[in-house]
């Protein structure tokens, strides 16, 4: 069965230049793109993003990060979407990405982590209504 997840490219790897190589990474691991587009987030809209983290003692500052420039929220489909993403970018910790990921090749720390992966089909859903309304989905998909 075919689920979704939610990719965001985040401030650093936009402002690395770095859009390109990670797209076709997404494409190249078989995942079909419903949604893509370019924003800079508020700091309400990234404090709602993140709601979950609220507490966590690092959220003041992943929610200064997030909105200190443009980042590119995408949609994605695939069997098994959620995994098979959070393993093509890799750990949390670039340090501790395995060699080929995402976040191993274009991370640059714990907090400038390059990309964002969905943890749940549940959050995923969340997730890309966030950033995208049904008519700006493949097909209104
Ligand atoms: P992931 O993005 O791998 O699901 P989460 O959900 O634990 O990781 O964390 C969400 C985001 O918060 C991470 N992508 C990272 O940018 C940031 N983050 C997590 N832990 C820390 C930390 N200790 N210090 C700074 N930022 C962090």
């Amino acid at each position: 069965m075919n689920n979704r997840t939610l990719a965001i490219i985040k401030p650093d790897a936009v402002k690395n230049n770095y859009i390109g190589q990670i797209v076709k990474m997404i494409n190249e691991a078989g995942f079909k793109i419903l949604g893509l587009k370019m924003v800079r987030m508020s700091k309400q809209s990234a404090e709602g993003f993140y709601e979950i983290h609220k507490e966590r003692a690092f959220f003041g500052e992943l929610v200064e990060f997030m909105t200190s420039g443009s980042c590119v929220p995408i949609a994605l489909e695939k069997s098994n979407a959620v995994e098979d993403y959070r393993k093509l970018i890799g750990a949390t910790n670039p340090a501790e990405a395995k060699e080929g990921t995402i976040r191993k090749l274009y991370a640059e720390s714990l907090g400038k982590n390059a990309v964002h992966g969905s943890d749940s089909d549940e959050n995923a859903s969340k997730e890309i209504s966030h950033f995208f309304s049904r008519e700006e989905l493949l097909n209104n998909s």
